[in-house]
């Protein structure tokens, strides 16, 4: 596939220097505008303060672009043309000359292609709450399964089953990182009632793992998941009852396929009165913060 990578990404890389990715659904499907494009921003400033290079993934023109402009940007966020694009879209959209935004498990795909080997989110897929009888698992735990990158984010959000997505990313063999705590954290909040798989202090732990994991011959991904920081949680009480309000219009409604997630994330931007948007942005940037750190310890062991 013809990958361009941006100048500055492309440089960083050959001279061994920390390279962040980020994916680009979440600007065009997991917020509203103008909030994702300035999100957008801020999280690439973030990285740059943390002394990585910025790289947001996305399909443009049916190309698949590593590391963007501002002008894209503010294209993602904005226009009603740009595709949701997973693993199984990315050769319709290419072929088709499309606008994409990539997924967690697209952009992994696209990132590694490009050499990089840390992502930086918000929330990852997973299995939905009745996938026993919808089949709904998210194409980003299969991607983890396969893909070398490690994906920051602040855990799995309770429109989906957490404690099968657990299993499945167990199943996979798929390393989880809790990164300060002992409970896997839940998105909008700290709590989960699930513990965490593996716990690690800060991002020279998490390079330590991920060092071994791959220099062990054992490719796949790694999840570190971020809990939020305690200032911006959504207490799980309050937001589980926002969360099945919203699972219970998406049903009646009929949403299904790819089309859930965005639904949910926009339902529950809408029932929480912006709220649910202003953690998800705080904690989108405090993975961008960890997401540097642990590029730049990468980029040290890596001499
Ligand atoms: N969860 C969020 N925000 C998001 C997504 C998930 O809190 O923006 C997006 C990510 O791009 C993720 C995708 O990879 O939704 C999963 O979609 P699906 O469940 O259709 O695989
Ligand atoms: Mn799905």
């Amino acid at each position: 596939m013809n990958v361009e990578i941006a100048p500055e990404v492309q440089d960083a890389l050959a001279a061994d220097r920390p390279v962040v990715a980020l994916e680009s659904t979440i600007i065009s499907h997991g917020m509203p505008y103008p909030q994702n494009v300035a999100m957008a921003r801020e999280v690439e400033a973030i990285v740059r303060a943390g002394g990585a290079v910025p790289a947001t993934i996305a399909v443009l023109g049916g190309v698949p672009k590593i590391g963007l402009s501002d002008a894209e940007l503010e294209l993602l966020g904005s226009s009603p043309d740009v595709v949701k694009v997973s693993v199984r879209d990315l050769p319709y959209v290419v072929a088709r000359g499309q606008h994409g935004a990539t997924t967690v498990a697209s952009t992994m795909r696209l990132a590694s292609l490009a050499g990089i080997r840390v992502f930086v989110t918000g929330g990852l897929g997973g299995v939905h709450r009745g996938a026993a009888t919808s089949f709904d698992i998210s194409a980003d735990l299969t991607e983890l399964g396969q893909t070398s990158v490690a994906v920051v984010s602040a855990g799995v959000k309770s429109i989906l089953d957490i404690g099968l997505t657990l299993e499945t990313l167990e199943t996979l063999g798929v390393p989880v990182l809790v990164n300060g705590a002992d409970e896997f954290p839940s998105f909008y909040s700290r709590s989960s009632g699930f513990a965490a798989p593996m716990r690690v202090d800060g991002p020279t732990e998490v390079a330590a793992v991920l060092a071994a994991k791959w220099s062990l011959g054992l490719p796949g991904g790694v999840v570190v998941a971020n809990p939020i920081p305690v200032e911006d949680e959504i207490p799980a009480e309050e937001i589980g009852v926002i969360i099945e309000q919203a699972l219970g219009d998406a049903d009646r409604l009929g949403v299904t396929g790819k089309d859930v997630t965005p639904y949910l994330l926009g339902r529950i931007v809408e029932i929480t009165g912006g709220a649910s948007l202003t953690a998800n942005i705080a904690l989108v940037k405090a993975n961008a913060r960890l997401g540097a750190q642990i590029a730049a310890e990468m980029s040290l062991s890596a001499g």
